[in-house]
C-alpha cells in the first residue's frame, strides 16, 4: 500500500482480533474500515485482542461495549463502524462524494445498512451460527428469513441497475457490502441476482482484497495486543 500521508500525520490505529472462530473469520467488522483506509491508500496500525478473552483494562473508555473496531488517529478517538466511515469520508471525497444530494445519499444508505438491513440479517446469523440446533431457532428461522427477504427486495429495487448506491463508490457500499456479507453462509442473494453482482464488484476492489487479506493474516498470526503497520 502506498505510503502517501505527511511524516507529520500520525498513523491511525484501529482495533481488531486476533483470534475469533472459523466463522467469524473475514466478517469481523474491522474489515469495513481497513477497506476504507485501503480505498484512500492510508497507512493504519492495527491493535489486535483475542475475542475469547477479556478486553484489556480500559478498552471500555474506547469502546464501552468492549467491541471492535475502534479507531484513533491522534485527532479523535471513536467507535462504531458506521460512525468511524462517516468520519473518514467527511475527509476524502473518494469515500463520501461532496455533492449534497449524492452525500447525503451515501449517509442515508449508510444508516439504512446499519439499521435496516444489519439486523434482519443478523437474525439468520444468529439463529444458523450463536443457536444453532436451538429449538426455538428452528421454529423462528422461516419467519426472520421472510423478513430479511422482504429487506433484500426492497434494497435490490432501490439499487436497480446502479454500480453503487449513491452513484459513485462511498462509504455506504462498504457498510452494505460489508453487512450483505453477514450472510454467505446461506443462498439468500441468489434470489436477487443484483445484489449478488453488487456484493462481487465490492468484493472485486483491490481495496476489499487487500483489506481481507491482512485481517485474514491477523488471525494466522494470533498476535495478541500488537501494532501491525499496515504498509
Ligand atoms: N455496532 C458495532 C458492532 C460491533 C461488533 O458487533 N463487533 C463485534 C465483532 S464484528 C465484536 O466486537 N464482538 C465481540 C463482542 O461483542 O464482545 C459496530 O458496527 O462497530
Amino acid at each position: 500500500m502506498p505510503h502517501d500521508a505527511p511524516a507529520t500525520q500520525p498513523v491511525p490505529t484501529i482495533t481488531g482480533f486476533s483470534n475469533v472462530p472459523d466463522f467469524a473469520k473475514g466478517l469481523v467488522r474491522d474489515l469495513r474500515i481497513r477497506w476504507a483506509m485501503e480505498e484512500t491508500g492510508r497507512p493504519y496500525r492495527t491493535e489486535l485482542f483475542d475475542a475469547m478473552a477479556e478486553r484489556p483494562e480500559g478498552y471500555r473508555q474506547w469502546q464501552p461495549f468492549g467491541q471492535v473496531p475502534a479507531f484513533d488517529d491522534g485527532t479523535v478517538r471513536m467507535f462504531e463502524s458506521g460512525a468511524i466511515l462517516l468520519y473518514l469520508g467527511d475527509r476524502d471525497e473518494r469515500l463520501l462524494p461532496s455533492d449534497p444530494q449524492m452525500r447525503w445519499q451515501a449517509v442515508s444508505w449508510l444508516i439504512a445498512a446499519l439499521n435496516s438491513i444489519e439486523p434482519a440479517l443478523m437474525q439468520i446469523v444468529s439463529m444458523d451460527v450463536f443457536h444453532a440446533g436451538k429449538d426455538w431457532a428452528r421454529a423462528a428461522r422461516a419467519a426472520a428469513a421472510g423478513l430479511a427477504g422482504q429487506r433484500l427486495a426492497s434494497l435490490s429495487n432501490a439499487l436497480g441497475d446502479r454500480e453503487w448506491l449513491a452513484g459513485t463508490f462511498s462509504v455506504a457500499d462498504i457498510a452494505m457490502i460489508g453487512v450483505l456479507r453477514n450472510v454467505q453462509h446461506t443462498d439468500m442473494l441468489d434470489a436477487f441476482p443484483a445484489l449478488a453482482a453488487y456484493r462481487a464488484r465490492g468484493e472485486a476492489r483491490p481495496a476489499f482484497a487487500k483489506a481481507l487479506a491482512d485481517q485474514i493474516a491477523g488471525f494466522a498470526d494470533h498476535a495478541e495486543n500488537t501494532e501491525n503497520e499496515n504498509a
